[in-house]
């Protein structure tokens, strides 16, 4: 495999993160090619592609006022120039840090053609500062500034990111840390940043229109007449079909673990392809903070460090009991801090791979500059079985050819058998709905398909606890049961079969302590 760095262009304004530009172009492809990345359909992703620039790490800005200017800058993560959604220049847009108890302003100025916005995730601010166009403020205009302006009242990771079209896949989003009015209550020599997303060079409203028109449009990995046939040999014809037309019936695909994979996606790490070996330095013994940002659209992603424990210590931004682990998932928009102590004088490699094992970000903690420790293989593709789809009513009637019952049977062993009454409101049953679940199951200790058994310590959900106990005792006074619903044909989504645009609000009363059941239908 060859790789060619280009020089490194000398930093724009204040930079704090060593910023790297690198070559992808023929080196990705040729990687991607021979881990068998590709899919069935490797013509696009395979065809030639001339090096250059890959990608650059945002710089910090620190402080209580901001001046963020939105606009477009021409980037390259993957041989092609594109234009995406910047801030002051950069996409992803620079980190911002904060100071717990302080008060911030951010000036956000609108330099594109259409209107734009910005979302804090996760902090806690007066509605009117949320950033959410049509909810708590009608957006930013072309050419207008927003003054946010808000208290900060808590401390941790966090990001943000428009909250306009498809600006956040397009650039727009970036990592906020807060730093404790107290100081930290884990103390680390150093820390970094690890913000993950997924990068298209095709344009969003594109790949969005395209779903719309086919679900499966990004799906490389349907079943294959080969995989049929030995699902034949294995299970008998009967049984093969049975397995086949039941994944027909439900209108779903096995291999649909992602809506769009590697084949589209390039995935960055702060915002640097694969091929760019995005660089976090530390000094062997150094405990080392790394605050994990899922900022991506459309990614799940299983993030390791081959040869690291990470110890979990919060989670969205709240301190939870620590909890060591090799492995997390990490799921759209989610954050997580973990601290590692890596005491050898050698390279060791981030490895984030997404869900449906399309392709990966990476990068590479080490003690100096240059150095790269292996990139591990992924792990096999998987199918999704029977109880990754329909809850505990796989395990009651089970289903032939059942890979789950075959291979993850121990962790199906150790899940929660929960199964609380389910009540689908009217509007569940109309178009917009393709499939309920009656029997949903709370599987908060399942690490999920692909990560069962499989010879690493895995974070599931049950591992997270808040550290001394819950933050409001009272227990709840009523309980909400809303159902994510959808119909994958048509690309839709909904709250028990209303979409947004046809919803009324849900009350909450001031002060309540209320309980939100979720069940996933879809
Ligand atoms: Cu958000």
């Amino acid at each position: 495999m060859t790789r060619t760095n280009l020089p490194v262009p000398s930093p724009r304004d204040g930079m704090d993160v060593s910023r790297r530009r690198f070559v992808q172009g023929l080196a990705l492809g040729s990687m991607a090619a021979s881990a068998g990345l590709l899919g069935s359909r490797p013509a696009r992703a395979a065809a030639a592609r001339i090096p250059v620039v890959g990608g650059i790490a945002p710089p910090t800005l620190s402080g209580t006022e901001f001046a963020l200017e939105i606009g477009q800058v021409p980037v390259n993560f993957t041989g092609t120039q594109r234009l995406a959604h910047a801030i002051n220049g950069f996409a992803p847009g620079p980190l911002l840090r904060w100071k717990e108890g302080s008060e911030v302003t951010l000036h956000v100025t609108n330099r594109l053609a259409t209107p734009t916005s910005i979302h804090w995730h996760g902090i806690l601010l007066p509605f009117a500062m949320d950033g959410v166009p049509g909810l708590s403020f009608p957006g930013i205009a072309p050419g207008e500034t927003f003054s946010y302006r808000f208290p900060v009242r808590q401390s941790g990771t966090y990001w943000y990111h428009s909250h306009t079209r498809f600006q956040e896949q397009s650039g727009l989003y970036g990592a906020i840390v807060v730093d404790p009015a107290e100081g930290e209550r884990h103390p680390a020599d150093r820390e970094h940043v690890l913000l993950l997303s997924d990068w298209t060079d095709d344009d969003p409203e594109h790949v969005y229109a395209a779903l719309k028109r086919h679900s499966d449009y990004y799906n490389y990995a349907q079943p294959t007449a080969p995989e049929f046939l030995h699902d034949v040999r294995a299970l008998g014809w009967q049984q093969a079909l049975a397995k086949r037309r039941m994944w027909n019936r439900m209108r779903m695909s096995p291999s649909d673990l992602s809506d769009v994979s590697g084949a589209t996606y390039t995935y960055l790490l702060n915002g640097v392809a694969p091929a760019g070996n995005w660089t976090g330095l530390f000094r062997p013994g150094e405990r080392v903070r790394l605050r994990i940002i899922n900022g991506s659209s459309m990614t799940f992603f299983d993030l390791a460090i081959p040869g690291l424990t990470m110890t979990v210590i919060a989670a969205d931004g709240q301190d939870v009991q620590p909890v060591a682990v090799d492995e997390l998932r990490i799921g759209v928009a989610e954050v997580y801090d973990v601290l590692v102590q890596p005491t050898d004088d050698r390279a060791y490699t981030v490895f984030a791979q997404s869900i449906d094992r399309s392709g990966f970000a990476c990068g590479t903690l080490a003690p100096r500059e240059g150095m790269r420790a292996p990139v591990p293989p992924l792990d096999p593709r998987m199918r999704l079985g029977m109880v990754d789809m329909m809850g505990a009513m796989a395990m009651d009637h089970g289903a032939p050819g059942d890979h789950a019952k075959h291979q993850e049977s121990g962790a199906m062993a150790g899940m929660t058998m929960s199964t609380p009454p389910v009540h689908h409101a009217r509007t569940e049953y109309g178009p917009g709905v393709d499939m309920r679940v009656d029997m949903p199951r709370s599987n908060l200790d399942d690490p999920g398909v692909g990560l069962r058994d499989n010879g690493r310590r895995v974070l599931t959900y049950a591992d997270l606890h808040t550290l001394g106990g819950p933050i409001d005792p009272r227990p709840p006074s009523r309980t909400i049961e809303l159902h994510l619903t959808g119909n994958m044909e048509r690309y839709e989504w909904s709250f028990d079969g209303v979409k947004y645009s046809d919803a009324t609000p849900i009350h909450f009363r001031a002060g309540e302590r209320l309980r939100v059941v979720l069940v996933n239908d879809t």
